[in-house]
């Protein structure tokens, strides 16, 4: 049984956090970082049937072509995913009433895709492109607290730039859902996404700080790993997917990571219209979730 403390429940039963009861959830979640690209996904659905915001989470729930989905907002940083991920399978594989986690023949698996915004490394991922995640790599300390079990790949990878980038830590290497990202990001670019704890020094932006390591921004965007799987090299940052992907694997959760590329650091360009970007990003995803 899980004490008060450890699932804590508001006085109208939803959970501490995202503020939201079980009914509130449905098997496909759409997450996004701002919490007013909630609005800009829910006003695709034919109705509307929930609004709830609590701190940045917004979660509208409502039908898409028939679909019943939830989208909601995540904040950023991957200490904000450890909330969302966990709490969102609190609401499906812990009964409430009893609190205590489901057996495993009960759990549900949800399909999670986030919906984000990022920056290019490479010259050759343009700005305005959008580009699904196959493997994150997390420069954050979240995986420092869970047993996650990478493969030998993952962890090949991870020393490789443990020591390219002489980090005082490994980073740690995950692998999103393949079936997602088949039916969901095809014909977009795949690549692999740097999860970064932060916008500025830990994605190599220096306005008025210099960083540790001068050459760190070169450093990532050459970084070559080959393996029996082909050439790895990481295409584009953010904040969120690595702390994602290692949480829905650990859960059970099938989860994607999809990126409106917003910003080129190899190139120094800035998307001109961001919104329209996202729009799309938002558009080809509703789509093809109502078609496959
Ligand atoms: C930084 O501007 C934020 O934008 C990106 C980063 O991951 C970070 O959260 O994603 P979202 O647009 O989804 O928030």
């Amino acid at each position: 049984m899980l004490h008060e403390s450890e699932l804590i429940l508001n006085p109208d039963g939803s959970i501490y956090h995202l503020n939201l009861q079980p009914d509130h959830i449905s098997d496909t979640i759409l997450t996004v970082g701002d919490p007013a690209r909630v609005a800009q996904v829910s006003r695709h659905f034919d109705s509307l049937e929930t609004e709830i915001t609590h701190r940045e989470f917004v979660t509208h729930v409502g039908y898409y072509q028939g679909k019943r989905l939830t989208v909601l907002s995540t904040g950023m940083g991957t200490d904000n995913i450890d909330i969302v991920l966990n709490e969102l399978d609190a609401l499906v594989n812990i009964d409430f009433m009893a609190r205590t986690v489901r057996p495993a023949e009960e759990r549900i698996s949800l399909r999670i895709i986030r919906l984000g915004t990022s920056g290019s490394l490479q010259p050759d991922v343009p700005v305005g492109s959008l580009l699904a995640t196959e493997f994150a790599v997390g420069m954050d300390s979240l995986m420092q607290f869970y047993p996650l079990v990478e493969t030998g790949l993952e962890t090949e990878i991870a020393r490789g730039l443990q020591q390219s980038l002489q980090l005082p830590f490994a980073p740690y290497v995950v692998r999103g859902s393949d079936i997602l990202r088949e039916q969901l990001g095809a014909g977009m670019l795949t690549g692999n996404t740097l999860t970064c704890p932060g916008f500025y020094g830990p994605q190599g932006r220096v306005l008025r700080l210099d960083l540790r390591q001068p050459d760190y921004l070169a450093r990532l965007r050459d970084f070559r790993h080959h393996s029996a799987e082909g050439e790895f090299r990481l295409s584009n940052f953010e904040m969120e997917t690595a702390g994602y992907y290692a949480l829905g694997q650990l859960l059970g959760h099938e989860v994607l990571s999809l990126n409106a590329i917003l910003a080129n650091r190899a190139t120094g360009e800035f998307a001109e219209n961001p919104t329209a970007l996202t729009d799309s990003l938002i558009e080809q995803t509703l789509q093809r979730l109502v078609s496959a």
